[in-house]
């Protein structure tokens, strides 16, 4: 386990266009919070960072399409995700925001520093320009294909496909995202970062001295962007949403987000030492602190290559001793969506999952995507939450706490002699905590998740193979030691399950009375102590940590889905462009009559048709439909239709169709009639 050290860890700043979802928590945010949690635990001085993004044109999107400003945006999204992380058990010791003076004051002084020292190119180019929109065209104001990868949704500055960041100029067809006219080229200044220039260092620092510690994909997206070659990056832009360019020529200009938001970093902790009456300084510039940033994989080349080469240059700082970045998760099989509406938004889940934060945690733990993209099933979530944290975890816990009250009123037992299998329980108990450590410290949090979980395995089974339900009735000395044994384990449940179950560790120290025993028991007393819960020590009663989640809750959350995926795309509906021009000949070629289908069956083996029979007024006629995905044959039976008489008949699945019935769908995708508006109107009347 680490020697005691000072720790300085960041988070990725959200946007604050819109709430969390479970990909960020997943990706970035439990990862973080166990791994500090972990170190506070273990004795270190820990600065957990971090806060919201609240520049950048994803703000600007957003509210030019609600139609408020971009501080309306940032003020209502940075409250919701503060509270969320909040709620959520987030434990940062400062959350801030990119809009506080605080940041305007730091980054500017950054973008000073570097700019006096002659570290920028400055220099006047042609940039992508929407002429009708009036704006120049960077960042996702302008979509294109990816010149290293070939996606053609590549924004102007960086593809989220491969990772890579680009200059606008490089997007291959690039086409105006406000507007979608291509845009055309105009001069305009910008101030260059020459990361050629520090291209040795990168190679040294990155390729030499982390090639061992880096995770694979963090270190395999950076050898990639290095040996592609390193070019100059502007870092302003020209808009008006952010922090002013502090520079001769830098009217009009901001900050690109990718310039200022690492460094909320720095203004985040200036802000917490500052409350807290500590110096930031150590955090950020002591050789000795380590700085470790949790982001996701499309963040890799900003805080591994931009934002060192901004250290470097300015300094006085510290670089990043590890970038542990996790792949993407996806949902029930699909790509997590914020515009698609395709996520599980953190502030719902807490209110449709009240008190079970725990449960949300454990599975994106359990399932985090560390290496590689992961999916995310309800289904899954249900059976964590009942065969691990229900069946095992809170089994074990619920029959010591319940057969300790009964047999004992709550009293820990005087053991008696240890068997065999007592000492090697008590033994491998011992172990956990170096056990669980190697896998937190490095960075694998899943793998830690699980050696949790199998300290919980080993009550549940200890218990089960000793059985003092039985053992009571023949031999009371042996029960007592059996229980002893049990609630050691228990109460090092309590301390070892707290970086990734904080709520229902919480909950059972409570129940074990950890409080009365003076001082909580720390990581590594686990490993050391002899007793955790001391002969005659107290417990309380016992209280279910976890209840089991039912199919129709799991169902809900499905069809909750559904329905979000239908609203937006009927919300997104391309509307088909016209169909050719016919002439009013062709138009009088269609002979199309009211009807009423007066029979209506499922067709055998085909989900989606419905044989009907159709009064046509000329005849009656059988119509099979592609409607039974939408109506039961009891719903359509007596209903008026529009029937296309004369389309020449077509076999479907062994039955003979003579005409087509008008449908057309409705928003949520529903199939619909295209119904005469009054039943007074007769069989076979045509329809012109
Ligand atoms: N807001 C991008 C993102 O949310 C950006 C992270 C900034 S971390 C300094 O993925
Ligand atoms: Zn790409």
């Amino acid at each position: 386990m680490n020697t005691p050290k000072r720790y300085t860890i960041t988070t990725a700043l959200p946007y604050t266009n819109g709430p969390i979802h479970i990909g960020h928590l997943a990706g970035v945010y439990v990862p973080a919070d166990i791994y500090v949690r972990y170190l506070r635990l273990t004795g270190n001085d820990v600065a957990f960072i971090g806060g919201s993004d609240e520049h950048g044109v994803p703000i600007t999107i957003k509210a030019k399409n609600e139609g408020v400003t971009p501080q309306d945006i940032v003020d209502k999204y940075h409250a919701i995700i503060k509270k969320s992380f909040v709620d959520f058990g987030i434990t940062y010791d400062n959350y801030s925001r990119t809009s506080a003076p605080i940041h305007h004051e730091t980054a500017s002084e950054f973008f000073k520093t570097l700019d006096a020292k002659g570290e920028f190119i400055e220099e006047t180019s042609e940039q992508l320009y929407d002429a009708a929109a009036n704006q120049f065209l960077a960042d996702r104001f302008v979509i294109g294909t990816c010149p290293k990868c070939g996606n053609e949704e590549s924004y102007g500055d960086q593809c989220e496909n491969c990772g890579t960041s680009h200059n606008a100029t490089d997007l291959i067809n690039p086409k105006s995202a406000i507007t979608g006219n291509v845009p055309t080229l105009k001069q305009t200044k910008h101030w260059y970062l020459p990361l050629d220039k520090h291209e040795d260092f990168l190679r040294e620092w990155i390729l030499e001295g982390h090639k061992k510690d880096w995770k694979p994909n963090v270190y395999g997206q950076c050898k990639s962007w290095i040996d592609d070659g390193l070019r100059p990056r502007a870092v302003t832009r020209d808009l008006d949403w952010g922090i002013p360019v502090p520079a001769e020529g830098g009217e009009g200009k901001v900050l690109y987000v990718w310039f200022d938001a690492p460094i909320g970093y720095i203004s985040s902790t200036k802000e917490w030492a500052a409350r807290e009456g500590k110096d930031w300084e150590p955090y950020w510039k002591d050789k000795d602190t380590k700085l470790v940033h949790f982001i996701g994989k499309d963040n890799i080349v900003f805080h591994c290559i931009i934002f060192p080469a901004m250290l470097k240059a300015e300094g006085s700082y510290i670089l990043p001793e590890n970038v542990p970045a996790n792949e993407f998760l996806n949902l029930e099989g699909n790509k997590l969506s914020t515009s698609k509406n395709w996520a599980v938004w953190l502030p719902e889940y807490l209110e449709d999952f009240p008190g079970q934060q725990d449960v949300l945690r454990y599975v994106l733990t359990a399932n985090a995507p560390e290496t590689k993209d992961n999916d995310f099933t309800w289904k899954d979530f249900q059976a964590r939450n009942n065969n691990e944290l229900v069946a095992i975890f809170g089994n074990f816990i619920n029959r010591v706490v319940v057969l300790t009250n009964k047999y004992y009123e709550g009293v820990v037992p005087t053991p008696s002699a240890f068997e065999q299998v007592d000492e090697e329980t008590l033994a491998t108990v011992k172990a956990y905590p170096d056990v669980i450590a190697s896998s937190i410290e490095r960075y694998r949090f899943r793998e830690a998740s699980q050696e949790m979980m199998n300290l919980a395995r080993l009550g549940n089974k200890y218990l089960a193979d000793a059985e003092p339900w039985k053992v009571i009735k023949v031999d009371t000395e042996r029960t007592k030691t059996i229980m002893y044994v049990a609630l050691q384990i228990a109460s090092a449940l309590a301390t070892l399950s707290e970086p990734f179950l904080p709520f229902t560790s919480t909950k059972l120290k409570n129940i074990l009375n950890h409080t009365a025993l003076g001082t909580e028991t720390t990581w590594k007393e686990v490993a050391i102590k002899e007793v955790l819960l001391p002969a005659g020590h107290k417990i309380g009663e016992a209280e279910l940590l976890f209840s089991k989640v039912e199919d129709e809750t799991i169902q809900k959350q499905l069809d909750k889905l559904e329905a979000s995926k239908k609203a937006n795309e009927a919300a997104n509906k391309v509307v088909e462009p016209q169909k050719d021009t016919i002439n009013f000949d062709d138009f009088t070629k269609l002979d199309m009559r009211v009807g009423t289908i007066i029979e209506a069956e499922k067709m055998p083996k085909a989900k989606k048709l419905l044989v009907l029979k159709v009064d046509t007024g000329i005849d009656v006629r059988t119509i099979v439909s592609g409607i039974a995905e939408s109506f039961t044959p009891e719903e359509v039976v007596g209903k008026k239709v529009t029937v296309l008489v004369n389309l020449a008949p077509r076999a479907l699945r062994g039955v003979e169709s003579e005409g087509m019935i008008l449908m057309t769908e409705s928003e949520d995708g529903k199939l619909v009639f295209v119904n005469p508006d009054t039943d007074n109107v007769a069989n076979g009347l045509t329809i012109s």
